[in-house]
């Protein structure tokens, strides 16, 4: 299989088809795929003499070079082979990037710093695995197809450092993912310290699923890994559940219930059994507390309400619940964003909506909520659900949505989830990592990749063009990338790893 040529230079493989089948050409490796592809003839080899300029020098300019001559081995001088440049075409858009390698040099141009970033994670790629090397000659233009493309972490079922969160995000901005959606609080545990409501985090936050130790974020820690995603290009958007998934807030502040009774904390997995009560007015005071305090630390545009199972609360008081924390959201001066279920209140017009039930009969909430004017971050279960067993062998994961191969989490469109849900409606796609049963970020890793990878893949680059066929070799060529980052991945069987 073109081996020659692949192993000289391993951003590349021979994608030639079994006994008899035409000879393609070859491809680059690079996931997600950029928009087009030219392979030249050579290779620049790059090495301890090489210089890269950058223009205009800013400090965060200099930081993506920084990053780039790290991968290349060489360093940044006033002249040299290596350009990035802003300042590209507008048809780059806010993301993309135009990037030329000859055996010559390396021309990066993008319109802005994400743009250039994007190019350097794509030039890692082209680099052999784990160090520095020769870089096939190529044109490639690339820009996403949408501009949400996010993973989001379950820290509240089981909790996670920010070494492990910083590690993700690391893994997760190698391939263009540029949200990541932390899902901070459910019934098993609060992970953020609220200073106007303190027991929420200490309190709240002592366990997890299983009786653990738990754990939260200070505001100060929430900060940094808000500002280490910024320097990925990956946005947090923070969430908080409600008017379920709340126990351990009832727990911490029992006036928050119906019944205002004192109750333990919960390290089970069941779903849908503790409400705010709606009627109270201190509710409104905490939410407004909690949006505030969190919407202060969070630069992003946006705020996610959970909104999801919410069984123990009637429909009218849901209702009602939720055009009342869209207003305080709004105050706040942030977008809400809920899961499908908000659709069934009246919604502001630039809300989103995150689709995610496998259930055909509920699929309608999210169409709903477009006709009010929202859009949709696609998130279908049965395909995006990294937290869903691969196959009968896995151990980690749950099984309630099927389970999701590789194949499955690859071969899916956005615009095609939904009946009156079409591409134009769908703001992007996010891959959820619920946590109930993964305690360590290896095991995250485990569930996350491949299957990430692929999801990237669908939200960034175009739909013409992907197919699982030549997929899988591109991703069997990311298995020496991944160990040499150290990310941990299931070795799936219909992938031919190299
Ligand atoms: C459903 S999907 C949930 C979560 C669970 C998850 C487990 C959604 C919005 N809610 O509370 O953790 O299933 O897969």
């Amino acid at each position: 299989m073109g081996r020659g040529r692949a192993a000289l230079l391993t951003g590349v493989v021979m994608l030639t088809g079994g006994a008899g089948a035409k000879a393609a050409p070859p491809m680059v490796t690079v996931i997600p795929k950029p928009v087009s592809v030219e392979l030249g003839r050579g290779a620049f080899a790059a090495g301890a003499k090489t210089t890269l300029t950058v223009s205009p020098v800013t400090s965060e300019t200099r930081r993506i070079a920084a990053e780039l001559a790290d991968a290349l081995g060489g360093r940044i001088g006033p002249a040299g082979p290596v350009a990035l440049e802003l300042g590209g075409p507008a048809r780059l858009g806010d993301e993309g990037y135009d990037l030329t390698v000859t055996s010559a040099g390396i021309r990066l141009v993008a319109r802005t710093p994400a743009g250039l970033f994007h190019g350097v994670q794509t030039l890692r790629q082209l680099l052999p695995a784990g160090g520095p090397g020769r870089i096939p000659a190529v044109t490639i233009r690339d820009y996403p197809r949408f501009a949400w493309r996010g993973a989001m972490l379950d820290v509240a079922r089981h909790f996670f450092s920010v070494r492990d969160v910083r590690r993700f995000i690391d893994a997760i901005a190698f391939y263009k993912v540029n949200r990541l959606h932390l899902h901070l609080s459910d019934d098993q545990g609060w992970r953020i310290a609220i200073d106007s409501w303190p027991r929420l985090a200490t309190h709240g936050g002592s366990t997890a699923v299983g009786g653990g130790k738990g754990g939260y974020y200070t505001q100060r820690q929430y900060s940094a890994i808000v500002a280490y995603a910024r320097s990925r290009y990956v946005e947090i958007v923070p969430e908080i559940d409600m008017p379920g998934h709340v126990h351990a807030a009832l727990s911490s502040y029992p006036k928050l219930a119906c019944d205002g009774k004192p109750s333990p904390l919960y390290t089970g997995i069941d779903v849908g059994f503790s409400s705010l009560c709606v009627g109270k007015e201190a509710t409104y005071a905490f939410v407004d507390d909690v949006v505030g305090e969190l919407a202060a630390l969070t630069p992003g545009p946006w705020f996610h309400i959970g909104g999801d199972e919410a069984a123990a609360t009637k429909t009218a008081d849901y209702v009602r619940f939720v055009s009342r924390v869209q207003q305080i959201v709004e105050r706040h001066g942030k977008r809400m964003i809920g899961w499908e279920e908000i659709g069934r209140a009246k919604l502001a017009a630039g809300t989103l909506v995150q689709h995610w039930n496998v259930d055909l009969a509920k699929t309608e909430l999210s169409r709903r909520a477009v006709e009010q004017g929202a859009m949709v971050i696609m998130s279908p279960a049965a395909k995006a659900y990294l937290d869903m067993k691969y196959d009968p062998s896995t151990k980690l994961g749950l099984r309630w949505a099927g389970y999701t191969s590789v194949l499955d989490s690859y071969t899916w469109d956005p615009g095609r989830q939904v009946a009156g849900v079409g591409s134009r409606d769908v703001l992007g796609v996010e891959a959820p990592l619920w946590s109930e049963t993964v305690r360590t970020i290896a095991e995250v890793e485990y569930l996350a990749f491949p299957r990430l990878m692929g999801i990237a893949e669908i939200g960034w680059s175009p739909a013409r063009g992907r197919n699982w066929s030549e997929y899988r070799l591109r991703l069997a060529a990311q298995g020496p990338r991944l160990e040499a980052l150290g990310v941990n991945f299931y070795r799936a069987p219909e992938v031919p790893w190299r």
